[in-house]
């Protein structure tokens, strides 16, 4: 049965539209032009209104067979990842003096139908049409479904690569895709195959091109050209799919380098000792000036003791779910001693103060809530409201102005204000008497995140509401057992009603294993020092202020009214080299980065304890002056 080839052009008010070309037994023609035109008349660039369709019949002896090129993919993370990859592959095809020039063509060739015949012999381009370019055709894959009529990237451009490196004195092809939405491109060559490379440019960018490399001192620049516009070819054996990723785990290590080169990698320090002013490392004693057990209660004596006791006498796990097994009369003890040390009706422990918020905020709003949530807020608040499927509307900081006009300008039926107490990265502490009002006024439920401020703000230490002299009550006060408490966990304080139904929908609080003993013990021992010796806290606020003279008297610029005091620096790599600075002088103060905080904004972030000395402070202030003097020039 004859073979014929049927291409198919359609435009709109003279703008091309849809092009296909198909190769295909006589049987199917019928079939395949009314697939191809139904196409051009739905096609997603507008209705073709004129569709011009070319039928040839191939002569047997015409028609050349080839084996599609064997396809793989290495994916970048990045486009110049992409392109790194791409000049290996030219290097390994003995191209590496070219390799930067063939790729800055790709990336700026001129908008054309064809491509560019790149000829390594002179290094020029030939181009008998400059506007045009060569156009390959007159292929198709072997038993292409006459009907399909979405287009598929991948599949068209196997076949056309297949063609192409069959072409006399062609040696590669590089490709990549002009659709604005579709960033993926390749190498090809005969020893190679189909290397697919993504991404090859960002989204949005319509760029796109084609260069053959071909080498004259092989063939005729003619003969290839002949082949590609004028040699009928059918591909067979072509994949069914575009390829997984060669190794899936590249993308990650990728990731990673650039991670390291724009200073943002993060690694661990390992400490070699319990949590206190004084830490080993690597056999040196180091004074900590960064943890958050902000009174010195995660090494105290009485809380190990009681953590110990605990354990020996519940034993080392807690078995289940509170809801399942995993529910002790200790759970119970320490739940009704926040609940009273908050000055709330209830409260509910979580595992850790990020499963609280993450287990609060997407139990209380759902999609037809508004969140309305600090541009500062923790990442453990941002995630809870993004599990929860609720709009978020971000305020600025702490600007309760702004705050209200979002209010005032957001139709919400059920709403929310989350913020931190103390701000984790900042130090400054909410606006909770206005906070609460607009909460009152507008009928949204109010919630603070007292991580660091249970401990540390207030005459006695017991945070935020007492700081304010018990004048304003948010709605849910979520805090954690972790910092200024020395052991482990979060917690909500709140109405009964709203504890209630946290236990019923909170979903870290209902799919976790409870705490274990020991935690639930040193916490608990934990709050009743922080009752009985309010001195702790008192002498913490102390620390904050006299630190601060230290650092001014420095020449050092900070403010806070909290025991976190930031030190901003701005550049990332100047934050860390004053980091191992300090580090080396003996103060373990670590950079704080993006995306922890914004870009260009890293600083040290200096966290005081109420064991640290006057002395100590001193001495560090200086030493933080010194470094910076040295690392940081003027930007502070
Ligand atoms: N002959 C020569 N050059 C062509 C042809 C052709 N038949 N068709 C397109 N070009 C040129 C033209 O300059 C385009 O701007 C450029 O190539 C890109 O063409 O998932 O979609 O049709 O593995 O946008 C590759 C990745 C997709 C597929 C390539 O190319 C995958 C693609 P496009
Ligand atoms: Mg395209």
């Amino acid at each position: 049965m004859p073979t014929y080839s049927i291409k198919m052009r359609a435009s709109k008010s003279g703008k091309h539209v849809s092009g296909a070309e198909r190769i295909l037994p006589q049987q199917d023609i019928s079939r395949a032009v009314s697939a191809l035109s139904e196409r051009a008349l739905h096609h997603g660039l507008g209705r073709a209104d004129f569709i011009n369709v070319k039928i040839e019949e191939i002569q047997p002896g015409e028609l050349q067979y080839l084996e599609a090129l064997p396809v793989s993919a290495r994916p970048a993370a990045t486009v110049e990842g992409s392109y790194a990859i791409m000049r290996q592959i030219l290097g390994e095809l003995g191209l590496a003096a070219q390799a930067d020039k063939l790729v800055a063509l790709l990336r700026s060739v001129h908008p054309m139908r064809g491509a560019v015949l790149y000829d390594l012999a002179t290094d020029r381009c030939i181009e008998p049409d400059h506007q045009r370019g060569i156009r390959v055709t007159y292929m198709d894959a072997e038993s292409a479904s006459a009907t399909g009529s979405c287009k598929n990237h991948f599949r068209e451009a196997v076949v056309l690569a297949t063609k192409v490196v069959h072409a006399p004195g062609v040696i590669a092809e590089l490709c990549m895709s002009d659709d604005p939405e579709y960033v993926t491109g390749y190498i090809s060559s005969l020893r190679h195959g189909y290397v697919r490379l993504t991404p090859l440019k960002e989204v949005g960018n319509p760029h796109g091109g084609r260069i053959f490399i071909f080498d004259s001192r092989l063939a005729d620049a003619a003969d290839a050209i002949n082949y590609l516009e004028k040699q009928r070819v059918l591909v067979r054996g072509l994949p069914p799919e575009r390829p997984l990723n060669a190794d899936p785990q590249q993308i990650f290590a990728e990731e990673l380098a650039r991670l390291k080169e724009k200073s943002l990698y993060r690694s661990m320090r390992t400490i070699d000792s319990p949590q206190s002013k004084y830490v080993k490392m690597r056999g040196r004693s180091v004074l900590l000036l960064a943890s958050n057990s902000y009174l010195d209660l995660a090494d105290d004596e009485r809380v190990k003791q009681a953590a110990a006791q605990a354990a020996l006498a519940w034993g080392a796990g807690s078995g289940g779910s509170r809801l399942t097994t995993g529910n002790t009369a200790l759970h119970e003890q320490l739940e009704n001693k926040l609940a009273q040390f908050k000055s709330t009706e209830a409260a509910l422990l979580f595992n850790t103060g990020y499963m609280a918020n993450v287990g609060i905020i997407s139990a209380l709003c759902d999609s037809e809530s508004v969140i309305f949530s600090d541009e500062y807020n923790h990442a453990s608040i941002i995630d809870g409201c993004r599990l929860s499927k609720a709009r978020v509307v971000v305020y600025k900081h702490n600007d309760m102005r702004d705050l209200e006009k979002k209010l005032q300008t957001t139709a919400y039926r059920k709403g929310l204000i989350v913020s931190d107490a103390v701000f984790s990265m900042d130090g400054d502490i909410v606006d909770l008497p206005r906070l609460t009002a607009l909460g009152k006024q507008y009928h949204v439920l109010t919630m603070i995140d007292e991580a660091h401020a249970t401990g540390v703000i207030g005459a006695t230490g017991k945070g935020t509401v007492e700081y304010y002299d018990y004048a304003c009550v948010p709605d849910i006060i979520m805090g954690t057992l972790s910092k200024a408490l020395g052991a482990e966990g979060g917690f909500a304080c709140a109405s009964k009603t709203i504890i209630e139904y946290l236990k019923n929908k909170a979903r870290s609080f209902i799919f976790a294993t409870s705490q274990a003993p020991a935690t639930l013990a040193a916490a608990l021992k934990a709050l009743e020092i922080l009752e009985a010796e309010p001195r702790r806290a008192q002498r913490l606020q102390h620390n904050v202020e006299y630190f601060l003279r230290c650092l001014h008297d420095a020449g050092v610029k900070a403010e806070s009214p909290t025991a976190i005091v930031p030190i901003v620096i701005g550049n990332e790599a100047a934050a860390l080299k004053v980091a191992d600075e300090l580090l080396q002088q003996g103060c373990l103060i670590p950079a704080i980065r993006y995306p922890t905080v914004a870009k260009g904004t890293a600083r040290l972030r200096v966290a005081l304890m109420s064991s640290h000395t006057e002395a100590e402070l001193k001495r560090t202030a200086q030493l933080i002056a010194a470094a910076m003097k040295k690392y940081a020039g003027k930007q502070n």
